[in-house]
Order: C-alpha cells, then sequence, then structure tokens
C-alpha cells in the first residue's frame, strides 16, 4: 500500500476526551500529516478497536493510511491500513506473516543491525530514536545522529527520525537521507495542532528538500 512518511503524527489520546482528541487528530490531518499512528498503552482491547474504528473514520476522508502501535489484531479488527512493531513487541517477520504483503509494516530499529533485519524480515518503514529526550510516555533510549545515518544509508526502505523533535530542533537531522520525521508532543500538545502540524511539514520539507 501506498503511503508517505514525510510528517508521520503519532498520537497519545490519554490527557484527552475522546471528542477534543479526535478533533485534534482532525487538525492535524487538516495541517498536512501524511501518516498517523494510533498508539495507546492504556486501554483495554475493546477500547482501543473502538477508538481505531472512530479515527480511521476521520483518516479516511483525508486518504491518509493510519497505523496501529504495536496490535495486530486491533489492526486487524478495526480495518487500518498497517500496524507498527517496537522492540518488545511481535517480530517483524510474524507480523507479516500475520497481515500479509499488502498491509504497512513499520518496526522500530536503534542499530544497523536491527534496521537491516526488520528490512529483510518484511518492515516496509523504520522509525529510529530517540533523537532527543522525550516526555512522551516510552521505554527509549537516545540513539545518535551517527547511528540514524548509517542505519538510512543500510536500508533501502523509508527511516524515519523520532523523539523530542519539533521544528525548532530538527537541524540536526539536516545531510541525514530520512524520508521524515515522527512526532506525538509537538503536535498532539499543541495549542492549535493543524498551524504546529503545517509548521512542521514545512521545516521537514526543507531538511529533506522537497519544497512543493
Ligand atoms: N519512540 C521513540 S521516542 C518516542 C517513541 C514512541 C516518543 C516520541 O514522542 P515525542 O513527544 O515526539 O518526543
Ligand atoms: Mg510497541
Amino acid at each position: 500500500m501506498e503511503f508517505n512518511t514525510e510528517l508521520y503524527f503519532i498520537t497519545d489520546s490519554s490527557p484527552y476526551q475522546k471528542e477534543e482528541f479526535l478533533r485534534r487528530v482532525e487538525e492535524a490531518l487538516q495541517g498536512g500529516v501524511t501518516l498517523i499512528q494510533l498508539r495507546e498503552k492504556e486501554r483495554t482491547t475493546r477500547e482501543y478497536i473502538e477508538l481505531a474504528e472512530a479515527v480511521h473514520k476521520i483518516t479516511k476522508r483525508y486518504g491518509v493510511p493510519l497505523i496501529i502501535d504495536d496490535r495486530v489484531d486491533v489492526m486487524l479488527a478495526s480495518g487500518a491500513e498497517g500496524v507498527h512493531v517496537g522492540l518488545d513487541d511481535m517480530p517483524v517477520s510474524m507480523a507479516r506473516k500475520l497481515i500479509g504483503p499488502d498491509k504497512i509494516l513499520g518496526a522500530t530499529a536503534k542499530t544497523v543491525e536491527r534496521a537491516i533485519e526488520a528490512y529483510q524480515s518484511g518492515a516496509d518503514y523504520l522509525g529510529v530514536g530517540a533523537i532527543y529526550p522525550t516526555t512522551t510516555k516510552v521505554k527509549t533510549v537516545l540513539t545518535s545522529t551517527e547511528t540514524l545515518k548509517d542505519i538510512t544509508e543500510s536500508v533501502p526502505i523509508p527511516v524515519n527520525a523520532i523523539g523530542g523533535l519539533n521544528p525548532s530542533n530538527m537541524d540536526v537531522l539536516k545531510g541525514i537521507k530520512i524520508s521524515g520525521v515522527c512526532a506525538v508532543s509537538a503536535i498532539m500538545k499543541a495549542e492549535e495542532p493543524m498551524i504546529a502540524a503545517l509548521d512542521m511539514k514545512k521545516k521537514v520539507q526543507e531538511l529533506i528538500g522537497q519544497i512543493s
């Protein structure tokens, strides 16, 4: 399935009521995010599926693929376009086997070895980080921009930088062949998610040399 990781918005619904959360997701879409991941750590399976269905209704209107964090079952149940597996989640090859060849499969990589293995096991894109410390709830360590660069030169699939990124601190990514950036807080917690997405997209496009 076609996808574009240029501005990859990863959600966190935990601080918001459902309506407010969905409004923010839609605003981010209006601001031009190119890919969305629903990332839920506290919800029951039933709640995760219901929220995925609600978000999917919105993303479909904007033609933006929806990726589900971690849970192949929730992806299949909600009809979302893909799943993202981290280092403690289902192995990439197993996820690919379960979802079939057409769904989008993302994987986390913090080393060149893992990046190559994930690519060879069927990953369609990689998320690499955290580049900066993050306030988002996540079990992660920092990944250097050198490692990020090495990963981009080791695999032929899109590689995104993630972790603490916002429009004012992305210059460290200059010259690295990333396909885009992932962001949670910079968009999710912004006063105006649409403006935040627009600003961030402009900056990413400058960085990766695709100003349209
Ligand atoms: N993986 C590495 S850092 C991170 C994830 C899910 C969180 C990124 O969140 P933020 O708010 O953009 O720093
Ligand atoms: Mg995970």
